[in-house]
């Protein structure tokens, strides 16, 4: 018996580990179309996964509310209404307690209940896992929706303890909000969330100080409200809308670019980025151009205009000049989408630090200390990033067939099939597991084709008589190889960026998510299903 517990041992077809909407839309497949008994676990005390935990000032999603959701139900299509086109925190997680209440989920959701270690015994073909409480349950198949940025990356900086006044982590953040007000707030880091914080915290802060290691290129969002026939139009257009996002690249509703940046001239060019940036948003990158993350030069022109645009919005210009990235192409660190990023620094309760040139030495009581001074601060808030992908797996001890952990599996880096299942590891699926599209994508598209993969597959087994599925260590291997050939076809190896894991100290550096797009994973996925799950070993 691979768990121990003093607890009497609950037995389950089939364990889903968070609530966020991977789980929960795992759990309804699972539990209502294939009559499994399926519980979910979630650490956190309410349901919504990212959007649980990012409460931070500014968070919103960067996809467009009406296809950064379901698409399973078209009842719940039709009755959801969005705000905006990039609607807050806040919204997204009702919608995600709406969906929970709706479809009745909750009545399988355990709260407050961390899995700390998952075990697989190879005699019964069975999982089993622990709580922090020491529950032991088990069950035949395991479905990790752990999320890809969910393990919160505090930077290991000497003196935080001393620090006089608070500190918190953006992907941490404290239900009942933090007051600003009249305070001297440091904000550390520049990616995506940073940036979302930076205008909403200077409104609210006697000053802001921004430490930034690497400077960012951003895209506004133009976030505008859904009218009432705006919303009619999309809920008229929803199999249009969701038949485009599936077919799209990225799992975006608009039809990508397939010209050069390079068959134009500056000028044709320019007015082409202008008039997509007036537009804003992910399509700068995936509408402009078809060539802008695979083509040094084609990416130059890109970031050139992006350049421009922070040197025309920014008006002292040596902080523009300390503002402009030159150290990575645009695209290569996950791009932001903002609301007046770099017009906040136009403010005179805004300044910027350049960690890169003088690197913050010590957290001290009164703020940050840097190898050129010292600022004093009433509030420091991380916004640092997290252990992407692999963080949080790896804090739970997982133990597949022969006892291997998946600390050992993983150590260079993960290694998956398809992204959804891992060899020496049966019956255990991850749901946007590295080696699948994921953090590239649209997360809600991508992770309902894998949840819909990962049923049916279930389904089959059980129709067939089937105990147990588990990827071959050939299929896995060259799928590891296809996943790293397509990344370097691409300028994501040119920033240190998450995707590589280059963002924590000590982490082997891979490139983590698969960047062929969503059309062709999705053929190989299906292809795979068709040929009876080939690269899988099924025993009965
Ligand atoms: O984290 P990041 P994030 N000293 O890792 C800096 C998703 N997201 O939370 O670039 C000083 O991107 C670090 O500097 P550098 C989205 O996928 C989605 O912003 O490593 N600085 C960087 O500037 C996104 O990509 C939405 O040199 C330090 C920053 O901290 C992902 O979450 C909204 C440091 C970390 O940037 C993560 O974004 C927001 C140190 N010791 C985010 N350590 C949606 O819309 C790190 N940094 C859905």
């Amino acid at each position: 018996m691979p768990a121990q517990s003093d607890k009497p041992e609950i037995k389950l077809d089939a364990i889903v580990i968070g609530a966020g909407f991977s789980g929960m839309y795992m759990l309804k497949r699972l539990r209502d179309e294939l009559g499994l008994n399926t519980r979910l676990y979630e650490a956190g005390d309410g349901v919504g996964g990212t959007w649980y935990w990012n409460r931070y000032p500014g968070a919103r999603c960067d996809s467009e509310s009406f296809y950064y959701c379901y698409s399973f139900s078209e009842a719940l299509l039709q009755e959801w209404e969005w705000s905006s086109k990039y609607p807050e925190q806040p919204e997204i997680l009702s919608y995600l307690n709406h969906v929970a209440d709706r479809f009745d989920l909750r009545r399988n959701i355990q709260l407050e209940t961390r899995v700390t270690s998952a075990k697989f015994d190879e005699a019964t073909n069975r999982w089993h896992i622990l709580t922090e409480q020491g529950e032991h349950i088990s069950a035949q198949f395991l479905i990790s929706a752990v999320g890809c940025l969910s393990t919160a990356n505090v930077p290991d900086i000497k003196g935080l303890d001393s620090f006089k006044g608070d500190w918190y982590h953006t992907g941490k953040w404290p239900h009942e909000g933090v007051d600003f007000t009249g305070k001297r707030v440091g904000l550390i880091g520049t990616g995506s969330t940073g940036i979302q914080a930076t205008p909403v915290i200077a409104a609210e802060a006697d000053h802001l100080t921004i430490f930034q290691r690497t400077a960012n290129f951003s895209v506004p969002a133009r976030n505008v409200s859904l009218t009432d026939d705006l919303q009619r139009e999309i809920k008229g257009n929803y199999d249009e809308i969701w038949r485009a996002a599936k077919a799209g690249h990225g799992g975006f509703p608009y039809i990508p670019s397939d010209r050069s940046a390079l068959d134009y001239s500056e000028e044709e060019r320019n007015a082409i980025y202008e008039d997509i940036w007036k537009v804003g948003g992910f399509k700068f990158l995936w509408g402009s151009f078809s060539d802008i993350m695979v083509n040094e030069k084609a990416n130059d022109t890109a970031a050139d205009f992006l350049r421009a645009k922070i040197r025309a919005t920014v008006k002292d210009p040596q902080l523009a000049e300390k503002l402009i990235p030159n150290d990575h192409p645009y695209g290569a660190k996950r791009p932001p989408i903002d609301t007046n990023y770099f017009e906040t620094f136009n403010r005179d309760n805004v300044s910027l630090v350049d960690v890169k040139k003088a690197p913050i030495t010590e957290i001290t009581e009164k703020g940050v200390l840097t190898a050129d001074d010292e600022y004093e601060l009433d509030i420091i808030v991380f916004a640092t990033g997290f252990d992407a992908m692999t963080g949080t797996l790896l804090s739970i001890d997982i133990q597949g067939r022969n006892g291997l952990t998946l600390a050992e599996k993983w150590q260079e880096g993960p290694k998956t099939y398809l992204g959804l299942q891992i060899s020496g590891f049966p019956n255990m699926f991850t749901i946007s597991g590295p080696g699948s599209p994921s953090v590239l994508s649209n997360m809600p598209v991508s992770i309902e084709q894998h949840v819909e993969w990962i049923s049916d597959c279930i389904e089959s087994m059980r129709e067939k008589s089937q105990n147990s599925i588990e990827a071959t260590l050939q299929a896995e291997s060259d799928w590891v190889e296809h996943v790293n050939e397509i990344a370097q076809m691409t300028l994501f190896w040119k920033a240190n960026s998450w995707y590589l894991g280059a963002n924590i100290p000590g982490k082997t550096r891979i490139f983590m998510p698969y960047a062929g797009g969503i059309p062709m994973y999705r053929q190989r996925c299906d292809e795979v299903a068709e040929k009876d799950y080939e690269g899988f070993l099924l025993s009965a």
